[in-house]
Parts: structure tokens; sequence; C-alpha cells
């Protein structure tokens, strides 16, 4: 089963967090784990989460094709690209660099890095879907990774 924000499994609710069902019961998640590890402390219970701004399919394949070779992600709506470079010192530094952009946008990357490859997935917790943002972070990666490829 798969939730709003792309988590498969519900979270326990802990006693006192706010929600309408009882202590203890698994309950639907739509700020899922990976948000709540956000550090936004306790993890919002609704029945319903707004939808506003995920990207409708159209709109994120229109957006994705305007990119430097990100994709989507074949196995949810999310978006993807793999970088290169010379050094495994120039991947970190460019890691660093779109980590500095991504806690200004409060938007963050799932990430792998091993030695000179930096595997960058986004996605938009929030709305379960492509937003955006992701698309924003990506143009930012892009132009990152000009300065460290170099
Ligand atoms: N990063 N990719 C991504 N998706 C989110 O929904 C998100 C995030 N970073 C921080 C963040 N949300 C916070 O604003 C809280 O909503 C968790």
């Amino acid at each position: 089963m798969s939730f709003a924000c792309g988590c498969i499994r519900p979270a326990v609710r802990r006693p006192g967090a706010v929600g309408a069902s009882a202590p203890g019961s698994r309950v639907r998640l739509t700020r899922c784990a990976a948000a709540a590890s956000y550090g936004q402390g306790s993890t919002k219970f609704r029945e319903t989460q707004p939808m506003a701004g995920k990207m409708s399919e159209a709109e994120r394949d229109q957006a994705v094709q305007k990119l430097d070779g990100w994709t989507v992600a074949a196995d949810r709506d999310a978006i993807q690209k793999t970088f290169q470079f010379k050094s495994f010192n120039a991947a970190f530094g460019f890691m660093q660099r779109v980590a500095l952009a991504a806690e200004k946008m409060d938007h963050h990357p799932e990430w792998f890095n091993v030695y000179n490859r930096v595997d960058i997935t986004l996605s938009s917790h929030d709305v379960g879907g492509t937003s955006e943002r992701d698309i924003q972070l990506a143009e930012k990666a892009d132009r990152f990774a000009k300065a460290f490829q170099e």
C-alpha cells in the first residue's frame, strides 16, 4: 500500500500526537516518516493532504525535457539523474553546493554517492510526487555540476 506522500507503510500514532485515531493505531500518513525526519518534529496526522503543487504527468514530462539529462523515475513520480565527475573531491564539492541550495530551499534530494558518481532523485514528499521545487533544484544541480566538471 502506498500513501499520498509515497511512503509504503504508515507510522504507528504515538500517544499524544495530534490526530483522530486512538494511540497505537496504524493511521494513514500524509506527511510521511521521511518528511518527519526533515526535523519537523511531530508528524501531522490528517485524513487528506492538499495536493496543491503536485505537477501533472504532462507538466512533469514537459519540464523534464527542458532539463539536461534528467529522466522520470521508472518506479515512482520523481525525476532522476546520474552525475559523473573527474574525482571524488569534485563529486563531493558538487554535493556540498547542492546541499546548501537544498537547505535554503527547504527541499532535499535523495542521493547516492560512490567515488566520482552522484545519483540524485528528486520528489516532493509533501505532495507525493514531482513539484516545481524538484525542477528548480534540478536546474540548480545542473548549474553547479558545470562548475565542478571543468
Ligand atoms: N524535501 N524532497 C523534499 N520533499 C519534501 O516534502 C520536503 C523536503 N525537505 C523539507 C521539507 N519537505 C519540510 O518542509 C517539511 O515539509 C518536511
